[in-house]
């Protein structure tokens, strides 16, 4: 029961092995999808290429800063050169400067603003419209949000309005490209503890708050996280489009 043979995928996203992008890229192989790996720069290329080696010498694996235009024409025109078609695209990547995450959002500089935007929100509709063209089967687009997109999560500050942004745009995208057959949906997961999560202060009292009152009293684990982005990716998904599923073991639904 191969959900994924004879599709291609790319992955952006991967920095170390507790990334949520390679725990989906792993599911994803698993179920026999082909993948390409993209990293952000030369400090991830040993990391990434440690990982994604595992699934063959010959895998795709390019370097791509996702605010530079060309870096992302150059993945796809190399995609495309590799795979002639591309199925999937996980897009597991944000970032805000680390002060914007720390003082009140009411300082949020221009600066600070604009990075998290371009970095966290702006670079998915750049990805899917560099991928449309080779969707020509039709696709499956999967972005990693958080509910700090929805509601106040103290800190979460300028990352929670490029959150919003990213799931408004999750929604304009499966407009777009729905007539091509191409879904976009997000995951919005509990808190996971990755590199992005590391340093930020408070996030292990956020871990136990989680396993006190979420309905499921645990986190969401990174093998589950693999298997929601399956399901996004597969055929069973195929009239879902648009959505933000929740892969918070129900947190989301509680008011207090
Ligand atoms: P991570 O640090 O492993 O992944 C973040 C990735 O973003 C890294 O691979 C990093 O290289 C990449 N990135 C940052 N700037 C980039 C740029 N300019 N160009 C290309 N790549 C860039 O952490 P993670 O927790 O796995 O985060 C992945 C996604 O999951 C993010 O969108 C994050 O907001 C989301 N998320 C995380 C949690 C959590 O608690 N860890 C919860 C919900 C959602
Ligand atoms: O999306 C995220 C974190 C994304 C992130 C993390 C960092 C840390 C290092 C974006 N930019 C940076 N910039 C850095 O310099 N999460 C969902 C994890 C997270 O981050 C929080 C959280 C949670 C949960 C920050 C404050 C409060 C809660």
């Amino acid at each position: 029961m191969s959900l994924l043979a004879g599709k291609t995928g790319i992955v952006f996203g991967v920095a170390n092995k507790r990334s949520i992008a390679w725990a989906i890229a792993q599911a994803w192989a698993k179920e026999g999808a082909k993948l390409a790996f993209t990293y952000q720069g030369e400090r991830l290329k040993d990391n990434v290429e440690e990982l994604a080696g595992t699934f063959g010498a010959d895998t795709l694996i390019l370097p791509c800063d996702v605010t530079k235009d060309e870096d992302i024409a150059r993945v796809f025109s190399e995609v495309g050169a590799k795979f002639g078609k591309l199925n999937l695209l996980l897009h597991s990547v944000a970032f805000a400067p680390k002060d914007a995450l720390e003082g009140q959002f009411v300082n949020t500089s221009r600066e600070a603003y604009r990075i998290a935007h371009d970095i966290s929100a702006y670079s998915l509709v750049a990805l899917a419209r560099g991928a449309a063209p080779l969707m020509t089967e039709g696709g499956s687009i999967v972005a990693m949000s958080y509910y700090g997109a929805e509601k106040v999560v103290p800190h979460y500050n300028v990352m929670g309005v490029a959150k919003a942004s990213l799931e408004a745009s999750t929604r304009y995208l499966a407009y777009d490209l729905g007539p091509s057959k191409i879904r976009v949906n997000c995951i919005s997961a509990g808190p996971v503890n990755t590199l992005a999560a590391r340093g930020i202060s408070g996030f292990g009292e956020m871990i136990k708050i989680y396993e006190q009152r979420s309905p499921l009293k645990r986190n969401v684990t990174n093998d589950e996280l693999g298997a929601t982005g399956t399901f996004l990716a597969s055929d069973g998904a195929a009239a879902i489009t648009g959505q933000v599923l929740y892969v918070d073991c129900g947190y989301q639904i509680m008011g207090m």
